[in-house]
């Protein structure tokens, strides 16, 4: 039998992440008429990931903690920062992403990437282009993630086409009402009561590489901030322990509130004023809310790449 084919998301893997490599799995082996595709999750998978899976019928995929010597289909990232370990040893054989690229290989592969808010809105649609029907449950996951990723569609990365793909798989998956279960999905991802302050800064984190250093920079949506009020000094103070201990020049983490559509930040950085500057806010004790932030990548990120690039 020829060597399997992984088809992995990034680390600190999300609802898109591992929805959309089960559904790119499924129409690889379907359009080639094999099984050699096999989705994997580059570490744990958070609670909403678990949650949606178990809704619609689906195991977790297994963990790949090394990937040297795979071959792998990359999806929802195309950063080797973000990969899973080994990845410089790795044969890649394609890239299905939505996120900004920084890529370098020594090969041409087949790269797809669109601006649109999901891995899974891209999959579907090379779903439809290559006329493959699915069925529900998969439409359901697949659902799952496009809503979580585009934050009910109420993110700027949201796209028109997202949502018409999620008009199309809510038919699919015959979920009536989309937004209430998007708020239902968004209600298991908030509930943090039970995790650890470093749980929770690492629920949804991604690092980044810019000339001045390593920042690391995660992610929580609530419905409602004050749910967060009384855990801001633990917050503030594992922010401070992941940055000293993992070499960070900064670690970054800002709850959005859904409801509010604006977002709490939480910074713990040497060089203060150059997060000001990114943030374009001031600091108080590490802390600023800010009104209408609710996108990493569309928000967050380019400000971040102008400063921290200079
Ligand atoms: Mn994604």
């Amino acid at each position: 039998m020829s060597q399997s084919i992984f088809i992995i998301g990034h680390k600190s893997p999300d609802l898109d992440s591992v929805a959309a490599a089960i559904a790119y799995a499924d129409l690889k082996n379907k359009l080639e008429n094999t099984s050699k595709y096999a989705p994997r999750v580059a570490g744990e998978i958070n609670r909403e990931t678990k949650y949606a899976l178990e809704k619609f019928g689906f195991n977790a995929p297994e963990i790949l903690a090394n990937a040297a010597s795979e071959n792998l289909i990359l999806v929802d990232h195309n950063e080797a920062i973000q990969s899973s370990d080994g990845i410089a040893e790795a044969k890649i054989l394609e890239i299905i992403d939505h996120h900004k690229v920084d890529f370098k290989y020594a090969e041409p592969i087949k790269v797809l990437i669109e601006p649109w808010g999901a891995s899974c809105s891209i999959i579907f649609n090379e779903f439809k282009k290559n006329n493959i029907a699915f069925d529900k449950n998969l439409a359901g996951l697949m659902l799952s993630a496009v809503l979580v990723d585009t934050v009910i569609t109420k993110s700027p990365t949201c796209t028109e086409i997202d949502k018409t793909i999620i008009e199309e798989l809510s038919r699919i998956a015959e979920i009536d009402d989309w937004k209430n279960f998007g708020m239902e999905i968004f209600k298991v991802r908030a509930s943090v009561s039970e995790l650890t302050a470093e749980q929770i800064i690492k629920s949804d984190f991604k690092d980044f590489n810019y000339k001045s250093g390593k920042v690391g920079i995660g992610q929580v949506e609530t419905v409602d901030l004050n749910d967060f009020g009384a855990r801001e000094d633990e917050l503030m103070k594992a922010l401070v322990d992941l940055k000293n201990k993992e070499g960070y020049q900064g670690v970054i983490l800002f709850i959005t509130d859904i409801i509010q559509e604006g977002s709490k930040f939480f910074v713990a950085i040497d060089d203060l004023e150059k997060m000001e500057e990114a943030l374009g806010a001031k600091l108080e004790n590490g802390k600023v809310y800010i009104p209408g932030i609710i996108s990493r990548k569309k928000q967050v990120l380019p400000k971040f790449s102008e400063v921290f690039d200079k």
